[in-house]
């Protein structure tokens, strides 16, 4: 017996198989029809249903935005029609500032809004290197957040008000502490946590599926993921690689070539601005290395 269209959003996906919440609230397991419908987290779709537990995804409605994480085997597409993209980073252990640039870059290249969110701040110790670490991303403008996930207060002046009616990405290495945010926001996830040593000796990170949930007493949602270790962006075209990028577009009207890519062409805007210490040389070294690994993966 064929029942009327329903329309969802996926709030998990494994593998080929979905969660999908319809609008009364229930949760539907789904399978998709054909091989094209491949849905990441965020999207809205279009299924039919069958009997009280499940459907078949026959449609993915147009999207936003659409987040890829890839490291040196595969891509794969995780989030869809997010509003903003928080890169979690902690005080302790310390983080990778070529993977906080490229997951900004990822963002900006989608047409996200990053935000990093320095989490730990109750490890004091620490806390001044890290400062350090992300004061070139606050003179390229990106708002940085600064929390303890173990503190209610911090959590609802800072961490909540940026929630409020959005669907936020929380995206970074494993441990920072994505899960013990979500944790803080709603309470119900219950989402498991550890120490980062014990998540090494079981050789995974500690989430291992992409799951949005909502926020219990304001309209919103989160979605946590899985710690990255790589962050690959060559599925990213050259052009969209320099939207990565937004500080270069001031100085990139100066290139003599149109199709510049500011890497060794004479009179070039942004090697121009480079030179003259306008733009920060480490991003423009993670640029290069960018068009690189593009480059490798051509081949
Ligand atoms: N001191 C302190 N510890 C924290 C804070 N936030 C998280 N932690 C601890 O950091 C460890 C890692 O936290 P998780 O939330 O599991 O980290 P994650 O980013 O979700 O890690 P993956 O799921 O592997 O990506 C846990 O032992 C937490 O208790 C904080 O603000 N301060
Ligand atoms: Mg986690
Ligand atoms: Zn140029």
């Amino acid at each position: 017996m064929n029942t009327p269209p329903a329309r969802g959003r996926v709030i998990s996906a494994h593998g080929r198989h979905y969660n999908v919440e319809l609008a009364c609230g229930q949760t539907r397991h789904c399978y998709p029809k054909g091989k094209r419908n491949e849905a990441a987290v965020g999207d809205w779709v279009s299924l039919q249903l069958h009997g009280e537990h499940e459907a078949q995804l026959t449609a993915i409605e147009p999207r936003d935005n659409i987040l890829f994480r890839s490291d040196q085997w595969r891509t794969k597409q995780f989030a869809a029609n997010v509003d903003q993209v928080m890169v979690v980073v902690a005080v302790t252990p310390s983080f990778s500032d070529d993977l906080l640039g490229r997951a900004l870059a990822g963002a900006w290249a989608a047409g996200v809004t990053p935000l990093i969110v320095l989490n730990k701040v109750d490890l004091t110790e620490a806390l001044a290197q890290a400062h350090q670490k992300l004061q070139p991303y606050r003179s390229l403008g990106v708002q940085v957040l600064e929390v303890s996930a173990l503190s209610p207060e911090s959590i609802k002046t800072t961490l909540l008000p940026h929630l409020k009616d959005k669907t936020t990405l929380l995206l970074g290495q494993s441990a920072m502490g994505k899960s013990t945010l979500l944790n803080a926001v709603v309470p119900d996830a219950r989402a498991l946590t550890q120490p980062h040593s014990m998540a090494l000796d079981a050789g995974k990170h500690t989430t291992t599926a992409t799951r949005l949930y909502h926020l219990p007493e304001q309209h919103g949602d989160v979605i946590d993921s899985p710690g990255v270790q790589a962050f690959g962006l060559s599925h990213l075209s050259e052009q969209e690689i320099e939207l990565g990028f937004p500080e270069f577009a001031a100085y990139k009207q100066d290139c003599r070539f149109y199709n510049c890519r500011h890497w060794n062409e004479p009179n070039c805007g942004v090697l121009n601005a480079l030179a003259n210490g306008l733009i920060d040389p480490r991003r423009h070294a993670l640029y290069l290395r960018l068009l690189e690994e593009k480059a490798c993966a051509k081949t």
